[in-house]
């Protein structure tokens, strides 16, 4: 993983972006869509990348690379999945994370509550103070999707908003047809600028 190569702004004492730094944590119960939001994401700027559906639960976790649209500090983000099969042992992977994104299926009332639930317990860690969280709402695409309403209310939407000590954010989704991918994008391109550059070393 290399630098992007900026130089650092040795006068104002900042560091400069790396480009080798984890931006975001994406995590949420087996199943939800994680593996294949990372896809279509990874597709967006590699339009010659087919998106292949299927897919295998993640038995650990797996870095991706996610092209951006260059930016002069920065050209992509780096996204680390940790399979819904190892939510006892997510909370190891929050220190190294600039965000998280949390993925629920929109199409399943009980497993959304179970996941909101596991959401609202790990939004206080210590290791997540401040950072900003972005909720997907995944398979909306599906004609089981419950609507938004039904969603917000049994997820206890409100809640998960006060919980949280970040920025909060949430995105109806379908990694399947790419309904608001480019949004997600959007989303952790603004995160990965919005974060505070870190005190230099004197
Ligand atoms: N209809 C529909 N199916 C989806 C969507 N996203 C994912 N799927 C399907 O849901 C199944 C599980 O998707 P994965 O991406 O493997 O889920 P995951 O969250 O990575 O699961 P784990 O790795 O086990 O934690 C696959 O069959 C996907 O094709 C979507 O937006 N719409
Ligand atoms: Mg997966």
């Amino acid at each position: 993983m290399a630098c992007c190569g900026v130089q650092n702004l040795k006068h104002n004492k900042v560091r400069d972006y790396d480009d080798d730094e984890l931006d975001v944590l994406i995590i949420g119960l087996e199943g939800a869509g994680k593996t294949l939001l990372i896809r279509r994401l990874q597709s967006l700027h590699n339009p010659s990348r087919k998106v292949n559906p299927q897919t295998f639960p993640t038995s650990g976790t797996e870095t991706n690379e996610i092209a951006c649209q260059p930016h002069p500090r920065f050209s992509k983000i780096w996204a680390r999945e940790v399979g819904g099969c190892m939510a006892p042992i997510w909370y190891k992977y929050y220190e190294e994370c600039r965000s998280v994104l949390f993925v629920i299926d929109a199409t399943n009332g009980q497993a959304a509550q179970a996941a909101a639930g596991q959401l609202q317990a790990l939004l206080p860690h210590e290791s997540l103070k401040g950072k900003p969280c972005l909720l997907v709402l995944n398979k909306i695409d599906a004609t089981n999707a419950l609507p938004r309403s039904e969603l917000d209310s049994l997820i206890g939407l409100p809640k998960l908003m006060d919980t949280c000590t970040g920025r909060f954010d949430v995105l109806e989704v379908s990694a399947l047809e790419g309904k608001n991918d480019w949004a997600v994008l959007a989303w952790l391109v603004e995160s990965k600028l919005s974060r505070q550059s870190k005190p230099q070393p004197s």
